[in-house]
């Protein structure tokens, strides 16, 4: 049984919908309040870093969200939510699983931080802002791809999707949702209609209630 520790709407909804989508690995999620390294210390004992997401599967423990995908596709597949290295789009898939977190998630975080997270007093509306001018920039290849097709590679719905459509729902949270452009806002809406998506999001409401972790708004 894999166990994967999740805040509610963090990095970690990455592997829960890989997840949801893959819908045959039995999984057990353990909600934790955000940021977990100040609100629940003693998981700093199962991941130093404090961040999550956190996967333990036997042996296996990760901490990257879209590594984690790629890892629950490989070992847990096979599934098409995978490309594979005979496959056309394998160069595409590939770079739009590093770029998720890398390149898109990287400048989000700095807006969160400096616009809600960090005290009144070490606010910084020029960080904030300089930031999310980064990610709206690097949003571009996005919206270049989600205008010529439905899914950003290989004709189908991928891991690549769960983790670039991500990096929109945390745009939304943050207060960049107005700023996404038309084909990208789009395929967003798509992505939100998928079993998939609405079964974790499902997973994550229903076990913060059971679990008791207050959802960060
Ligand atoms: N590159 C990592 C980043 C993980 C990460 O920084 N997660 C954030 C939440 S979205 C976190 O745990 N922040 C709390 C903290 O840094 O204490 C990934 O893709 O999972």
């Amino acid at each position: 049984m894999i166990t994967l520790y999740h805040c509610f709407a963090a990095r970690s909804f990455r592997p829960l919908w890989m997840l949801e989508e893959m819908g045959n690995v039995p999984y057990e999620l353990k909600m934790l309040p955000f940021p977990p390294r100040m609100f629940a210390k003693e998981y700093l004992g199962i991941n130093p870093l404090g961040t999550i997401p956190f996967m333990i599967d036997g042996e296996t423990r990760m901490s990257e969200s879209s590594g984690i995908c790629h890892y629950l596709g490989i070992r847990h597949g096979p599934t098409p939510l995978m490309v594979s290295p005979d496959e056309p789009a394998y160069g595409a898939f590939l770079n739009w699983m590093y770029f998720s977190d890398a390149t898109l998630t990287f400048p989000q975080t700095l807006v969160l931080r400096y616009t809600r997270l960090e005290p009144e007093e070490r606010r910084n509306p020029q960080v904030a802002g300089d930031y999310a001018k980064w990610f709206l920039g690097r949003l571009r290849v996005v919206e270049a791809a989600t205008g010529q097709s439905e899914f950003l590679c290989a004709d189908r719905f991928t891991a690549a999707d769960v983790v670039i459509a991500y990096a929109l729902r945390l745009a939304e949270r943050i207060g960049l949702g107005k700023d996404i452009g038309p084909n990208a806002s789009a395929y967003w809406q798509r992505m939100q209609q998928r079993d998939g998506y609405r079964l974790a999001v499902a997973a994550e409401t229903r076990a913060s209630e059971e679990q008791k972790v207050p959802v960060r708004t």
